[in-house]
């Protein structure tokens, strides 16, 4: 009888923490934090996913998922440096003052990015296995196939890719490399350099659908300077006479490529962090475990600093016209961890549009419905927004 009673007091008791540190822990957190700063930071809380819910809410409510964010820009007469919220039992900082992301990104020691590569594993092998599933049926060397995408599987979930760094101090030898490495290389190269490049150039498809008459002088540019390298009319060799240092020359599609990153980046912060100390961020405390991103998609769409800033207006961006921070504007990121393919990135999508400028009239599909959705990419949904005619020039 009185084993029962003990029993159900410590079910008791288990019910009460998983009750305080689910569902009171986390409000109990984001409640002193609005006391503490008050109006330079908003609080986004819910119960179970948490930020998730947000996203999920804003993407249902306003076909983008991060509406929540961009209404917080276009609000009037705010001055909110960072939003504060929870994921399940976590709690966490997103700033989006380009003053404290430098100060996040210059002290990248302070955090340890999140791990992600299991989850890219997931959502990127289950869809070849499925496939790869289906086409076997009807295949002969089905075992074959099927045991090639174990062992990539193995790859993948052995590596470590977007992992912290290992320190300089633990390398075996300067001129060492396993092949392990190259494998780890070769897929975070892959992965970071793959869907990212395709939604930034997709996207500037899409707003030059929209923008004839941008499309056009976009055209003439590449134009001139084909002009002056050929007279011909065969649209390979056109654009074949173009030369690495001819892309530096383009200084409209460079900016609507800029203009298309600040409108729909691909990446709207970083991957989130967990600090790894206590440390400050202006005045805000990051305690050790608590989640830390920063969301430079924030004054990328603040009309206080980008005018018009829901318009694609790619001559702001021209003849080096700056913004005077350029924390404004890093899709991206600054710091010793920003991106190592960020140029890379800007050439293929140069390439890939100026071959389809030559080639094709882009025209909008009408009464398409336009999303912004963030996955492991923010992205326009669905994939086909524009319609390509074939030019004959
Ligand atoms: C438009 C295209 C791209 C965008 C928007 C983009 C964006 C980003 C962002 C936001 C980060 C920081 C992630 C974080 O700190 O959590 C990053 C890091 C990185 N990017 Fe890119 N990226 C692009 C293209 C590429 C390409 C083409 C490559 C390679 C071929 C690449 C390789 C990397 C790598 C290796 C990192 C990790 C760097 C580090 O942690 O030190 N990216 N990128
Ligand atoms: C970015 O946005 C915030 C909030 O509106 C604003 O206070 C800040 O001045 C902006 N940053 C810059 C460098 O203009
Ligand atoms: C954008 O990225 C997603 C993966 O997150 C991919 O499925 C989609 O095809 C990409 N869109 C374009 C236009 O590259
Ligand atoms: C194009 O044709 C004009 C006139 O025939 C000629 O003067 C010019 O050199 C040609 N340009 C090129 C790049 O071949
Ligand atoms: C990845 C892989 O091994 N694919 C093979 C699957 O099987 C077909 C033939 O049935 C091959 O052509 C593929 O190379």
């Amino acid at each position: 009888m009185s084993l029962m009673i003990f029993d159900s007091i410590i079910i008791l008791f288990g019910i009460i923490i998983i009750i305080y540190k689910f569902l009171l822990y986390p409000k109990i957190r984001l409640i002193q934090k609005k006391r503490k700063y008050g109006d330079k930071i908003k609080v986004i809380h819910h119960f179970g996913p948490g930020l998730l819910v947000e996203y999920k809410k804003s993407y249902i409510q306003n076909k983008d998922s991060l509406s929540f964010l961009r209404q917080m820009a276009n609000q009037n007469g705010n001055n909110i440096q960072a939003y504060t919220f929870n994921i399940g039992t976590s709690v966490g900082y997103s700033f989006v003052d380009p003053d404290l992301i430098k100060l996040v990104h210059q002290n990248h020691e302070a955090f340890q990015k999140i791990d992600v590569s299991q989850a890219i594993a997931y959502l990127f092998l289950n869809l070849c296995y499925l496939q790869q599933v289906k086409a076997s049926r009807s295949r002969a060397n089905s075992q074959e196939n099927l045991s090639t995408m174990m062992k990539l599987k193995t790859i993948f979930h052995q590596s470590k890719i977007f992992a912290q760094k290992s320190p300089i101090g633990q390398a075996k030898s300067c001129n060492e490399i396993t092949i392990e490495e190259i494998i780890d290389n070769f897929c975070a190269l892959f992965i970071a350099g793959t869907d990212t490049t395709g939604n930034m150039t997709g996207a500037a498809l899409y707003f030059l659908s929209l923008n004839p008459k941008i499309q056009e002088e976009a055209r003439e540019e590449v134009m001139q300077i084909i002009k002056q390298k050929t007279n011909s009319s065969d649209l390979k060799e056109l654009y074949n006479c173009l030369q690495f240092e001819d892309l530096a020359k383009l200084d409209l599609i460079n900016s609507i490529f800029k203009e298309s990153l600040r409108l729909d980046p691909p990446a709207s912060g970083v991957l989130p962090r967990i600090s790894k100390q206590d440390i400050k961020i202006g005045q805000f405390e990051v305690k050790k475990g608590d989640l830390v991103n920063t969301h430079f998609i924030y004054n990328q769409s603040n009309p206080k600093v980008f005018i018009n800033q829901g318009q694609i207006n790619p001559y702001r961006w021209m003849k080096g016209k700056e913004q005077a921070n350029v924390f404004n504007f890093t899709p991206f990121p600054q710091g010793p961890r920003n991106c190592i393919g960020q140029h890379l990135a800007m050439i293929e999508g140069k390439s890939i549009l100026i071959n389809f400028l030559l080639n094709f009239d882009i025209i909008p599909i009408p009464q398409k419905e336009v999303k912004y959705e963030t996955k492991v990419i923010y992205e326009l949904q669905p994939d086909e927004l524009v319609y390509f005619r074939k030019r004959n020039n």
